[in-house]
């Protein structure tokens, strides 16, 4: 087998002669941009003066040298990973495909027009824009697109990016800019062979338990004339053998496969996430002809949804084990996907274990991830909800369309299943409740400008698509993974009950009460549902990351680089809102920023406890939002730099094995919540501790408490008065702790009053090295109680904890993860160089 990678391109806008180089694989901005032709796409309102390159045509040329062996194969074939997204392929003038979908790969057969010596190859991108706009004119009516900034674009309200099966944030969205991009996105490469050849390799898992996995390998074969020989399955110390006679074509053969005992792939928290590697191969005489691998883990993975006294379930369960799903939704890493390095999913996926998640939705907006993204899972065992990229949006149903979402679908079920992390497929992000069919007044109210006609046909197109092309894709090609219509529903019953659009016993929930319509952080406990698979807050990004896109005369909540880099336009002001009624006032817009961060953690704090203590009622949080894909106020954790937030320490915390919550009426009782998701029981001893803000213990006292095993409960109740006597609740902060065999495993603080009416202290808050750590472990102590105590460092890592509440003569010791950039891990023991340390009261007036 001879294989090409091609590489060296150059690029031009097809209204213009000269040629530039270009890099695959990449796309035109990121192009423009190295050689000079456009300016930082993320700096300051750049983005504003960039939306001509989205309106042209664009052309990509390689010319490649063929040595004769090239000739003598049987077969050669141009591949494309990803061609975003109308493009012609030409080869020696010839056009040999014309693609229209992003999300799929191409192969075509070239031998006929390629000859030994040079060959050029060439591609034109058509603009996606002009693309579209006869398709929309040609329907007559818009369809929704609930975040198209076709105004941004230039193109006021018509909104194109529901015709094109391109990454809809490209678009524009609520976090996100709009970079409508082309270009060879992913690899291409020229291959050519001769005889038989294995095309896939799928090893399907019919059952699997701890005794023994029953699994069927399902090859797939090529071959150029008929052929006999044997086909050899191996993993491990294990070896089946099958004589075959195959015929010209493509072909499937299947292989009963037994393990005995097999090492079970377990998500982070209940097991190691073990992976067997298969080979198959071809042979004559001993000879290897053909060969493929891939490595999977073997598990057996269900959504399971039983009626119940409060509903019906809504709970992943592992190896039959009950997950509670913990863990955030993930958005695209970069507007420039091909920009983002294995090193930055290295990243993503690292933190989201040391934030001790378990599960990440990527959600419908993006794209289907690179396969490094679903690797990293399956190593480091974080299980992943797939949702088909669909969200916000109306789309149509012509038959050329639902030929290539079918396309699409196929590809990307058949490249993923083989991956352990795929828990579920979902069809669709937020379109369900967003039309709400059975509600005439339901949803986001886009029904109201549609005739009855043109409604039918909408949601007709919807079902279409939803829930006939879909789950008929995943059930005939996804080995047994699970489907859901769309995130959030209830259940598909074709009447009202279906939509969730309220929180309900059933289905899964996006809960956006707090934030988008400005209910308190209070409400988080009282709209519970069986799954959250959505919620969130913003914030800002910390200082030195605003200050890659803005320049110091920006820094003001208002200016107009702040203001493009804020998409949401309701962002600022209820930002502000909240900040008034939760936290004391920020004394400068620098001070904002941080408080911003305090404010988000405190709201997703309640919001993630609040889920947890419902278990096993509710048996899943994900967050909105993981990450970021370009510098933004947002709902993320970690922003697009890849520094932490308050929230991801807080996360880190909120999602440990075992956590305290604290109840603090100061008018009624206290109630101390513990919820342990360990499958053995916790036996331990619970302290309570009353400071004043001095550190000045007033009371305490402890109790010893069990805890069966994967449960959520209240361990201890008393009267407010009990512990505070005759205290000023505005001056105290309780802290609870669970020892186990001496040893913490679990503590929570708690305060009497909202932040905004606490008198803080000034407190001076010191932090030294730990002797003898050379600069990896520091110890943090304080004068008098600090909240959210912010250790800063230019150099590029996490701690192990940060922006944490701290109390005189308790003082706290971190370790500090360098981020590096070399193979292995990214997140590893290091000094941090010079560390800043503020709290809250350096900030507020
Ligand atoms: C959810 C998501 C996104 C959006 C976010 C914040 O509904 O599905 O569409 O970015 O809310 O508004």
């Amino acid at each position: 087998m001879l294989e090409l990678k091609l590489k060296d391109w150059q690029f031009r806008a097809c209204d213009e002669s000269r040629w530039y180089p270009a890099i695959v694989p990449g796309n035109v901005h990121t192009d423009l941009l190295r050689n000079g032709l456009i300016p930082d796409p993320f700096f300051g309102t750049n983005e504003h003066d960039l939306q001509w390159i989205d309106k042209k045509d664009w052309e990509y040329e390689t010319v490649l040298s063929l040595p004769p062996a090239w000739q003598e194969q049987e077969r050669v074939e141009l591949s494309f990973d990803g061609l975003d997204t109308y493009a012609d392929v030409y080869v020696n003038g010839t056009r040999v495909l014309s693609a229209d979908n992003m999300f799929r790969a191409w192969s075509v057969p070239v031998k006929d027009v390629l000859q030994a010596g040079d060959n050029t190859i060439r591609i034109r991108f058509r603009s996606p824009v002009n693309e579209d706009l006869p398709k929309l004119e040609a329907l007559g009516y818009s369809l929704p697109a609930a975040n198209d900034q076709s105004e941004l674009g230039g193109l006021g309200d018509r909104r194109v990016s529901v015709f094109a099966r391109k990454a809809p944030y490209h678009y524009g969205w609520d976090w996100g800019p709009r970079f409508v991009t082309s270009g060879i996105w992913r690899e291409a490469r020229l291959e050519a062979w001769s005889g038989p050849r294995i095309t896939d390799l799928f090893i399907r898992q019919n059952e699997i338990s701890s005794e023994k996995a029953r699994l069927t390998a399902i090859v797939e074969v090529d071959v150029t004339a008929d052929w006999q020989g044997a086909l050899e399955i191996r993993t491990e110390e294990l070896n089946w053998k099958k004589e075959l006679a195959l015929n010209s074509g493509i072909q499937t053969v299947e292989v009963e496969l037994e393990i005995s005992e097999p090492r079970l792939w377990w998500c982070n928290g209940l097991g190691s996430p073990e992976r067997y590697t298969f080979e198959a191969s071809l042979k004559q005489d001993a000879k290897e002809i053909a060969a493929r691998s891939v490595t999977t883990g073997l598990r057996s993975i269900k959504l399971v949804r039983e009626k119940d006294e409060t509903g019906v379930s809504f709970r992943f369960e592992l190896n039959g084990v009950a997950v509670f799903a913990k863990g955030a939704n993930h958005i695209p890493n970069d507007s420039f996907i091909p920009d983002v390095t294995e090193a930055r999913y290295r990243r993503e996926i690292e933190s989201a274990v040391r934030s001790n998640m378990n599960m990440l939705r990527i959600w419908g907006g993006g794209f289907y991830e690179e396969n490094i993204f679903y690797e990293l899972c399956d190593e480091h065992g974080i299980l992943v909800w797939q949702d088909f990229m669909f969200a916000c949006s109306m789309y149509p149903g012509d038959e050329d369309f639902l030929r290539s979402i079918k396309g699409e679908a196929e590809y990307n079920v058949v490249r993923l299943r083989n991956h352990p992390c795929i828990a579920l497929w979902c069809g669709n992000n937020e379109i369900d409740s967003a039309w709400a069919h059975y509600v005439e007044d339901g949803g986001w109210g886009w029904k109201k400008d549609y005739t009855l006609e043109q409604r039918e046909k909408i949601w007709a197109d919807y079902e279409a698509i939803f829930h006939d092309l879909l789950p008929e894709v995943v059930e005939r090609l996804g080995g047994g993974i699970d489907y859901w219509p769309s995130s959030p529903i209830r259940e598909v019953t074709g009447d009202q009950r279906q939509h969730a659009t309220t929180v309900t016993g059933e289905g899964d929930i996006h809960y956006w009460g707090v934030w988008h319509a400005v209910e308190p952080f209070s409400n988080y406990n009282e709209r519970v549902g069986r799954f959250m698979s959505e919620y969130g807050f913003q914030s800002f990004p910390e200082l030195s990351s605003v200050l890659k896109y803005a320049d110091r005369d920006q820094l003001e909540l208002e200016s107009k680089v702040m203001l493009a880099h804020q998409k949401n336009g309701q962002g600022n002001r209820l930002i502000k809102q909240y900040m008034d009624q939760y936290l004391p006032e920020p004394k400068d817009f620098i001070s904002f920023l941080y408080m911003s961060q305090v404010l988000q953690a405190e709201a997703i704090q309640t919001a993630i406890e609040a889920h947890r203590k419902r278990k096993p009622y509710c048996m899943g949080t994900l967050y909105w939002q993981m990450n970021d894909c370009w510098p933004v106020a947002s709902w993320a954790g970690i922003d697009y730099y890849g520094r932490w937030k308050s929230l991801q320490y807080t996360v880190r915390r909120g999602f440990a094995e075992v956590i305290l919550s604290v109840d603090s009426d100061v008018n009624g009782e206290i109630k101390v919540h513990a919820v342990s998701d360990r499958q053995s029981p916790v036996q331990g001893e619970l302290k309570l501790a009353l400071y004043d803000l001095n550190g000045e213990l007033l009371a305490s006292r402890a109790q010893s408490i069990t805890m069966p095993a994967d449960s959520a409960r209240i361990i201890c109740t008393l009267p407010a008065s009990d512990l505070l006597g005759g205290a000023d609740p505005k001056s105290v902060i309780l802290l609870a702790t669970l020892e186990e065999n001496g040893a913490e495993i679990a503590k929570a603080h708690a305060y009497f009053a909202p932040g905004r009416d606490i008198s803080w202290p000034k407190p001076s808050v010191t932090i030294r090295e730990e002797a003898g750590s050379e600069g990896t472990r520091y110890i943090v102590e304080t004068t008098a109680v600090a909240r959210q105590v912010w250790l800063h460092t230019e150099t590029e890592g996490i701690f192990s904890d940060n922006y944490f509440d701290l109390i005189p003569g308790l003082p706290v010791t971190v370790e500090f993860y360098r981020s590096e950039k070399s193979g292995g891990p990214i997140y590893r023991p290091g000094t941090a160089g010079e560390v800043t340390v503020t709290s809250m009261c350096d900030y507020i007036v």
